[in-house]
């Protein structure tokens, strides 16, 4: 009996899928999170430590790690990595700074996460509002070149200001994880 029981209440609880969100300071990480989950604008301040929210997403339950901090911290991140479901990358589309730290960063988190089939991570081409380069510019910026044979990519540009691209990018998230 406990065990039906349990059964339909997996059936009944949503699916969970688990994110890392990763990008340099000031990409936009905090300010989407919380435009993703309350669909508003919030001031943000440095993030220190983790920042982990939970949004539904139809009969999707994604949880969103930001993982905040001083540049020197970047290091560990690859601990996090284990149990994750995919990465969103986010990156500041009208300034490409800290080009090697990202795409050392993003190769050694993606080598961690266990997966035997391709990765999907979200590239969201962030602040488009205010945007200067390509998308072909910003996935050279990624090295997204060194690590294709390992990721399942798409690269949305979004706007946290506007709100463009949202949508877009929930729907890339929830095709890509109802489709697995
Ligand atoms: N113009 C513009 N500014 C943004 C956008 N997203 C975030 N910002 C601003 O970028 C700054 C850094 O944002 P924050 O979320 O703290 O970045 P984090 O360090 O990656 O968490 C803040 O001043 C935000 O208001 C966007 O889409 N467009
Ligand atoms: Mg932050």
């Amino acid at each position: 009996m406990g065990q039906v029981l349990e059964k339909v209440q997996n059936l009944l609880q949503p699916k969970k899928i688990r994110l890392f969100m990763l990008g340099v300071e000031s990409s936009g990480k905090t300010t989407m999170l919380y435009r993703m989950k309350l669909g508003e604008v919030v001031r943000t301040v440095p993030t220190i430590g983790l920042n982990v929210n939970e949004i539904k997403y139809n009969d999707i339950v994604f949880e969103i790690t930001e993982a905040g901090g001083v540049y020197k911290i970047y290091s560990i991140f690859h601990h996090f990595m284990p149990g994750k479901d995919g990465m969103i990358l986010i990156v500041d589309s009208s300034f490409l700074d800290h080009k090697e730290l990202l795409q050392t960063t993003f190769k050694t988190c993606i080598n961690e996460i266990y997966a035997n089939k391709k990765i999907p991570v979200l590239i969201l081409a962030n602040k488009s509002d205010i945007r200067k380069f390509t998308d072909m510019e910003i996935l050279q910026y990624i090295g997204v070149d060194n690590i294709e044979d390992k990721i399942f990519y798409k690269i949305i540009p979004t706007s946290c200001i506007s709100g463009d691209g949202i949508n877009e990018a929930f729907n890339w998230l929830y095709q890509t994880f109802t489709n697995q």
